[in-house]
């Protein structure tokens, strides 16, 4: 359904947006084909992204943000003047990265590995699936949200077709600034290509500056696409899309569509949500990511060659 509210200034990355009708615009609801595969496939292939507002239970989610914000609490991020439940930080959070907090966390354990989503999932894939075992949670205080990127560079090392679900944990107003993708992005394999297969924990082993970053666990390439939104629209045509969201939504995306997020212009809230990975059981995982204790993007997860 269209809305005709015109969406207020918004901004990523430090950068206003431009908000002309052809720039940017409102996510597609995909709730009337949550039950039809082969319409979420088209959907999939036309899009690049699944919207499927409120098919999580809303208090189930709204559990499991309170078992997030009293972790968040009890690791000093939160102001102890106000109710954990509400995430009030203190001054400077910035961008708190606690995946820790999702680990051992029955109630986030159970809202994306059990239920709904691994069912939603079993249904699009039509087989049997598997989970990443790491979560990426995100807790995002005032200030820049995350910069436009394609997925793949993180965890290409198995299938590509596998899918990023995106949480919010709590109802997400523009002004604390969700997830937003680029329309059709995933289709640009024209200008994706010399990015998009790049391994974020690759280097030379020949070189040895990169040799050395590699040792003490640092990126040589970030896996950014762009510090700028507007010119990466601009770049790429195409709508930068994203809305309100509410605890119980959730978008999916595959590994090619570029995405960012909305800035935090609350004063003194984070935006919490979380980011997990789905794919076929029968096909190849990305081996930094799985396990007890995945190596993720450590010095175990460094990939050495020769360039
Ligand atoms: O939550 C964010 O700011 C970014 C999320 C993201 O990049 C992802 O879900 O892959
Ligand atoms: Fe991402």
């Amino acid at each position: 359904m269209l809305t005709t509210t015109p969406l207020p200034q918004l901004y990523s990355y430090g950068h206003a947006l431009e908000m002309a009708d052809d720039k940017v615009g409102l996510l597609r609801d995909s709730t009337d084909a949550a039950h039809d595969r082969e319409e979420l496939h088209r959907r999939f292939a036309a899009d690049g992204y699944l919207y499927l507002p409120g098919y999580l239970d809303r208090d189930e989610v709204l559990a499991a943000r309170a078992s997030l914000t009293d972790g968040l609490a009890a690791a000093g991020v939160l102001d102890p003047t106000h109710p954990a439940i509400d995430a009030v930080c203190r001054p400077g959070a910035g961008y708190v990265f606690k995946p820790e907090l999702t680990n051992n966390n029955p109630r986030i354990q159970q809202l994306l590995y059990a239920g709904r989503l691994p069912e939603f999932y079993a249904m699009f894939f039509n087989e049997p699936i598997r989970h990443y075992d790491f979560t990426w949670l995100r807790a995002i205080g005032p200030g820049k949200g995350t910069n436009p990127h394609c997925d793949l560079p993180y965890m290409g090392r198995g299938t590509h077709s596998h899918m990023t679900c995106w949480v919010p944990y709590g109802d997400i107003s523009f002004t604390l600034g969700g997830l937003m993708i680029l329309e059709g992005s995933h289709k640009r394999m024209d200008l994706l290509e010399s990015y998009v297969y790049r391994d974020v924990d690759a280097y030379c082993e020949n070189k040895p500056k990169d040799a050395d970053a590699a040792k003490a666990g640092k990126w040589t390439f970030t896996g950014t696409l762009s510090h700028n939104p507007p010119v990466v629209r601009n770049k790429f045509g195409g709508r930068w899309l994203t809305t309100e969201f509410k605890a119980g939504d959730f978008i999916t995306f595959g590994m090619f569509l570029v995405h960012a997020s909305l800035d935090n212009r609350s004063d003194n809230r984070l935006r919490i949500s979380s980011d997990s990975r789905y794919q076929r059981a029968s096909e190849p995982v990305d081996d930094r990511w799985v396990g007890l204790n995945p190596p993720g993007h450590s010095t175990a997860g460094k990939r050495g060659r020769i360039c």
